[in-house]
């Protein structure tokens, strides 16, 4: 219902509808309509009514609900169908859920908080309310559960290109799936897989990218390590608008993938990460190595060369760049 009321009062935007017409076309009382409207504007949107004339939309609230972002979306499939929550432990668990019940791929979750935001490894993702970006999409490729990892390099790229495209920043990747700017983190990615042996069931893609976030909101052990669009800016940016952006270069990403296999992925991959030579820190399975990162291999996996000279495969982990040795 609410849904209906915004989409006429959409149509056209900025004009009267009065409340005999929205009552009629809704097929709803006046007093439901009028209800409705004082919802709306508890959620923050700015009606004016006028005896007169009826309704107007003045303003809508920049919230991730379906009805503000689907007028913007361009996508061909994804996102079709979004299923928005004011808070939820995590959009992950819930896409999760989903997939097991039959969701097709595109379905998305959007939060717009997070009280057990996920990150890898069961560490924490820190999702406060109205400020940034939390989502998962559900996919469901047929490849093998062997390159599932791709997937990730696919997402890194396409939030790295969305980011790019709607802000002017040079986001950089850092394996396996964070994104920074100017080093620090400003988005991250949880991929998780449900599968058998020689086929992948569904992927849950799950994206965490910070908006609005103000430093002062980061808790202290990140604030060095963390950013955001708008830290990065000094300028306040339209979370719904920032949606479609991604979607879009997600779709083509994904759809660029299916087609053609991982070498677009894993070319555009080695273009935003820089990674070649960069002497880093390793940390894989409570095992750490310093070295030269060397390239990512067609699984996606990272090619170290340890400082005694021996190449490894790092299938997971965290990287930490060191600095250059004079
Ligand atoms: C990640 O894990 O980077 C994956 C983050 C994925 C979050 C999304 S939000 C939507 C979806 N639903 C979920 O529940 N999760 C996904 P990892 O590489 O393990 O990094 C986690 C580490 O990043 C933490 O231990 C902190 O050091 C740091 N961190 C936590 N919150 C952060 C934030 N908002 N911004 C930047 N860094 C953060």
């Amino acid at each position: 219902m609410d849904d209906e009321i915004l989409r006429l009062l959409r149509e056209p935007s900025d004009s009267f509808h009065s409340g005999e017409e929205i009552s009629r076309r809704l097929k709803v009382s006046r007093t439901a309509v009028w209800k409705r409207v004082e919802n709306l504007r508890a959620s923050g949107y700015d009606i004016e009514a006028s005896r007169r004339l009826g309704y107007r939309l003045v303003r809508a609230p920049d919230l991730l609900t379906p009805s503000e972002i689907k007028p913007l979306l361009k996508t061909k499939w994804m996102g079709k169908r979004i299923h928005h929550f004011q808070t939820i432990p995590s959009t992950n668990t819930e896409a999760y859920q989903l997939a097991l019940r039959g969701a097709p791929e595109g379905e998305i979750v959007i939060a717009e908080s997070q009280e057990k935001g996920r990150g890898r490894l069961g560490r924490h993702w820190v999702s406060p309310p109205f400020l940034n970006l939390y989502l998962s999409v559900i996919l469901r490729p047929e490849i093998p559960p062997s390159q599932a990892s791709l997937i990730t390099l696919m997402a890194a790229v396409a939030v790295a290109e969305a980011i790019e495209r709607f802000s002017g920043l040079h986001p950089v990747i850092k394996w396996p799936n964070d994104i920074l700017v100017e080093n620090r983190k400003v988005a991250g990615l949880l991929n998780e897989i449900h599968s058998e042996t020689d086929r992948i069931h569904f992927v849950i893609l799950g994206i965490g990218v910070n908006l609005n976030m103000e430093k002062e909101l980061l808790p202290k052990e990140i604030r060095g390590l963390a950013t955001s669009l708008k830290m990065e800016t000094g300028k306040s940016v339209s979370r719904k608008e920032f949606v479609p952006c991604l979607l879009g270069a997600l779709e083509k990403c994904y759809t660029l993938f299916l087609r053609e296999g991982g070498k677009p992925v894993l070319d555009a991959w080695r273009e935003k990460a820089r990674l070649k030579g960069k002497p880093v820190k390793v940390t894989s399975f409570g095992e750490t190595l310093l070295g030269r990162a060397v390239d990512i291999d067609a699984e996606g996996r990272l090619i170290l060369e340890t400082e005694k000279g021996e190449r490894k495969r790092i299938v997971a982990g965290d990287v930490e760049y060191k600095k250059e040795r004079q």
